[in-house]
């Protein structure tokens, strides 16, 4: 049977005070920003700056390499705060520990020193590209392929659906050494700079939501890789790439329980304020078992993300099913309240002139991104199985 850890999580004092001050930040600074983002489509470089000046670039850091140290709670509950007023900033923040991940987990001491501080103070942008247009849920059968030429890697390919294409300064890329092994043993993970000959961004795809955060593919044509850019082990790229989902789609959660939170509360808000039949429609019960419903999702959705944040900081071994599970409820969870956010305000909620629309637009990718919520269901069903026949 599956061990339940009694264990859940605490929020210590600093992290809330450390909340308090970026959702003040957020009401001034980036809520007011929102609309634009989405509307013009725009990568905003004043949010960059602005989140880069509140180190929060810093938090998915340890110390030694700049970062606060604060782990994976903290982490959460910045992107949650920030996802309530812009989902495409929040995803900012959540792209930097996916793009981060790898190079922490098993970057060598070299490359850590060389990299980390620079993505802490927030001045280099990373991004991770796993996907491409024929390996998508299933990264196993990736095509993309590097050969070694002396002690270097030469790298030819493509990738797909790479957030902040284009905006990043170094990408950590997946692809196959081994064709004779399984992916398992047969994908390595390589640090891509920008600027590196033969290595090309494609156009950015027009989306439903998250408008403010490019994405495109790329494409490699004879990159020459050298061999301190190597990430982890030869042909171990794989449970890299998994080891590195398990943690950063906590961050999606976090991005999907903040869109799920400012939905509520813009809801709530306009139901008090709207007035039909002589009285605010938040008086009519209909309204008011929606909002109470809409409510109790988030609440839980929060609860079961927090825990699984905290089991990533405790370092323990079922952290993989909760962030699966976290990000499954959290997503699911935006989207059904987003729609009813929209329900709630009528025609309103359907017009660009009210954020909801943009919310309900946003809410869709985090059921896709990171692996879509079908897949979550494997990896939690995989994990019940495997510890029921243990
Ligand atoms: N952590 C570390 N290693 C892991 C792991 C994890 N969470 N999950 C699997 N592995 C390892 C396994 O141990 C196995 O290694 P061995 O061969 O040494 O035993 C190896 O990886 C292959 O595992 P498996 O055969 O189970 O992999 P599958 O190809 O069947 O894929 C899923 C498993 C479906 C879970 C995986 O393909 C997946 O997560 N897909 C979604 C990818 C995704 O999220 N894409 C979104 C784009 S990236 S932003």
């Amino acid at each position: 049977m599956s061990t339940i850890s009694a264990a859940a999580y605490e929020i210590p004092t600093e992290f809330e005070d450390f909340r308090a001050t970026i959702a003040q930040m957020v009401r001034e600074r980036v809520a007011p920003r929102a609309h634009a983002i989405d509307a013009d489509a725009e990568y905003a470089w004043d949010i960059r700056e602005l989140f880069a000046a509140h180190d929060l670039f810093a938090l998915p850091f340890d110390e030694s390499y700049g970062g606060t140290g604060t782990g994976h709670l903290m982490q959460v509950i910045a992107i949650e705060e920030v996802a309530k007023a812009c989902a495409a900033s929040a995803l900012m923040l959540a792209v930097h520990d996916l793009g981060s991940l790898p190079i922490r987990l098993e970057g060598s001491q070299e490359m850590k020193k060389r990299v980390l501080p620079r993505l802490a103070t927030g001045e280099w942008v990373p991004a991770f590209a796993l996907s491409e247009p024929e390996a998508g849920s299933d990264p196993g059968a990736m095509k993309t392929r590097a050969v070694k030429d002396g002690s270097d890697w030469i790298l030819n390919g493509s990738k797909n659906w790479i957030s902040q294409a284009g905006i990043a300064d170094v990408y950590v890329v997946f692809a196959v050494t081994d064709p004779q092994q399984r992916h398992s043993r047969g994908i390595t993970a390589f640090l891509l700079e920008r600027d590196r000959t033969g290595f090309t961004i494609g156009k950015p795809e027009h989306k439903l939501g998250i408008k403010g955060s490019p994405t495109a593919g790329l494409s490699f044509e004879d990159v020459r890789i050298p061999p301190q850019d190597l990430i982890g082990k030869e042909g171990r790229g794989f449970g890299l790439a998994m080891a590195t989902l398990d943690r950063s789609r906590l961050g999606i959660a976090a991005q999907a329980l903040g869109i799920a939170q400012g939905a509520v509360d813009y809801a709530v808000g306009y139901a008090c304020e709207r007035r039909q039949f002589g009285r605010p429609i938040a008086e009519f019960q209909g309204i008011q078992f929606k909002l109470a419903d809409m409510e109790t999702r988030t609440a839980a959705a929060r609860e079961l993300l927090y825990k699984a944040a905290a089991k990533a900081d405790r370092g323990e071994a079922d952290l993989g099913k909760y962030s699966a599970m976290a990000k499954l409820f959290c997503s699911d969870t935006a989207m059904d309240v987003t729609v009813d956010a929209v329900q709630v305000l009528g025609g309103y909620g359907y017009v660009t002139d009210y954020p909801v629309e943009r919310m309900m637009r946003d809410a869709k990718i985090t059921q896709i991104y990171e692996g879509t919520n079908e897949i979550q269901r494997l990896v939690v069903a995989r994990a019940l199985v495997t510890a029921g026949t243990r």
